[in-house]
């Protein structure tokens, strides 16, 4: 078994999706081992969000995370990372198939309504980053 950190966004929450993509990752054989409904400080997405620091929608992005509450995820399955991605689906949502999380409930790449860690090194930082411990 492998785990993978997965968040949906503020808009996802705010949409009251939480319990439908909940749900989709558990009808896949997803196990939910932690989650925490929380509010992202600026410190944390400043963190969370380093990679995009250059780009010149760094501001609004990190403006939209702190924006309201994210339920924050540990999800542990066979191929965690990898089935967590492709169940989010594109980042874009305009590229997201029918089907995934972004395909069927977001039209916007600034809102696409969820996260999930891209790598076993991200999974390690960002559950360390938004539960305290791995
Ligand atoms: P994520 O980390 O959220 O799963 O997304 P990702 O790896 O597929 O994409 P990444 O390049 O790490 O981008 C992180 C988040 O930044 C926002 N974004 N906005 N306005 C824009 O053009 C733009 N591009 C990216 C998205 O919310 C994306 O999920």
């Amino acid at each position: 078994m492998e785990r993978t950190f997965v968040m949906i966004k503020p808009d996802g929450v705010a949409r009251g999706l939480t319990g439908k993509i909940v749900a989709r990752f558990e009808a896949k054989g997803f196990t939910l081992v932690r989650a925490q409904l929380m509010q992202v400080s600026v410190e944390l997405a400043e963190k969370h969000y380093a990679h995009l620091k250059e780009k010149p929608f760094f501001g609004e992005l990190v403006d939209y995370i702190i924006s309201g509450p994210v339920f924050a995820m540990e999800l542990s399955a066979t191929n965690a990372i990898q089935n967590a991605r492709s169940l989010i689906g594109a980042t874009n949502p305009v590229n997201a198939a029918a089907g995934t999380i972004r395909g069927d409930f977001a039209t916007d790449v600034a809102s696409n309504v969820i996260h999930g860690s891209d790598s076993e090194e991200s999974v390690q930082i960002e559950l360390t980053n938004f539960f305290g411990s791995l």
